[in-house]
């Protein structure tokens, strides 16, 4: 597959999987560079050494290109860029925020950046700065997320910037991935479809729940706190949800409140198994996925769905 992104990074596939917190550790990672994917291990809100851990366990795994994702919300953000400068790890993506502080020390270090952006501005703004590709990611994605869907915000991205365009979102096989590519997009992102991998660590409890949610199963929590999350629906959104409109009838919002019921909960879902009163981040595509599967079965099916939908259903316009 030609894309540019593959030739870059010297990946097989122009497939990411999405540098979940928590979620994306070395065993996901390495079981997708070594498909011909790009793997991505998650910063999320772990410190340096733990990631370090991850990096030495991907390195023993597989001599292919692989990622870090840094979560810039984290407290650790700071000291996992340091990480990722003295690893020269080939790729960088980064999420919930602006990498723009950091960009100048991934330069010198070498290492590509693919920022996630959610809006056309913030996208023009990396591109300005040096960013190498953007991922564009709509809010069918599972985890934070923007405001856009990704059929909106895909093509005004690929419109505005130079650069290359990877596409994130309610992608979930490879019929996807083909209106990903209509759209202008040069690879994807996927993340849900990865978490009920075989080789992903996460919980057998938090992978049947996704693999029983169907498509309205999912909702969106935390943006009274001014991070949207998109979860499976369970006993903690139902809660969340009543003391969310509970709250915002008061004249003194109880902040603090909501804030405690949102902590820790995504560790109680992957690590504990909790799928009722953790937070089981997934995406809309949550009710497409109905067994586990290797890495390499997902990427080759996803593949070769992809060109089976350009030949069959893109030709017949022609
Ligand atoms: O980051 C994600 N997905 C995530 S991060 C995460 S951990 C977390 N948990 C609770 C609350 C918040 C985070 C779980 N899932 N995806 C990438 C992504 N980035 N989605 C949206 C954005 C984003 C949003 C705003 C990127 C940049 C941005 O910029 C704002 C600015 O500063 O201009």
């Amino acid at each position: 597959m030609h894309s540019k992104i593959c030739e870059w990074i010297e990946i097989e596939y122009p497939i990411f999987q999405g540098g979940m917190a928590w979620i994306a550790d070395a065993s996901l990672a390495g079981a997708v560079s070594n498909a011909g994917g790009l793997g991505i291990i998650a910063g999320g809100n772990a410190p340096k050494a733990a990631v370090r851990e991850e990096i030495e366990k991907i390195k023993k795994m597989t001599s292919k290109p692989f990622g870090v994702n840094i979560m810039l919300l984290s407290p650790y953000a700071e000291e996992i860029v340091d990480l990722v400068c003295e690893e020269k790890v080939k790729v960088v993506t980064t999420g919930a925020g602006n990498p723009g502080k950091y960009m100048e020390r991934f330069k010198k270090a070498g290492i590509k950046v693919i920022p996630v952006v959610p809006s056309v501005g913030l996208g023009r703004r990396m591109e300005k700065i040096g960013a190498d590709a953007v991922i564009a990611e709509g809010m069918e994605s599972g985890g934070h997320i923007g405001k856009l869907t990704t059929m909106s915000l895909v093509p005004q991205v690929v419109s505005a910037l130079k650069i290359p365009v990877i596409a994130a979102g309610g992608i979930g096989d490879g019929r996807g991935m083909a209106a990903a590519v209509m759209l202008g997009a040069q690879g994807v992102q996927l993340g849900t479809r990865f978490l009920v991998a075989t080789e992903c660590s996460a919980h057998p409890n938090y992978k049947e729940k996704i693999i029983h949610a169907k498509d309205i199963d999912t909702t969106i929590c935390s943006e009274y706190l001014g991070h949207a999350v998109r979860v499976v629906k369970n006993k903690l959104t139902r809660q969340y949800h009543q003391l969310e409109s509970a709250e915002l009838k008061k004249v003194q919002p109880d902040l603090l409140a909501l804030e405690k019921l949102g902590k820790d909960c995504l560790r109680k879902a992957v690590v504990d198994g909790d799928s009722e009163y953790g937070s089981v981040m997934a995406g809309q595509i949550a009710g497409m996925l109905e067994k586990e599967e290797s890495c390499e079965e997902i990427i080759q099916t996803m593949v070769a769905e992809m060109k089976q939908t350009i030949m069959e259903k893109a030709t017949q316009y022609l």
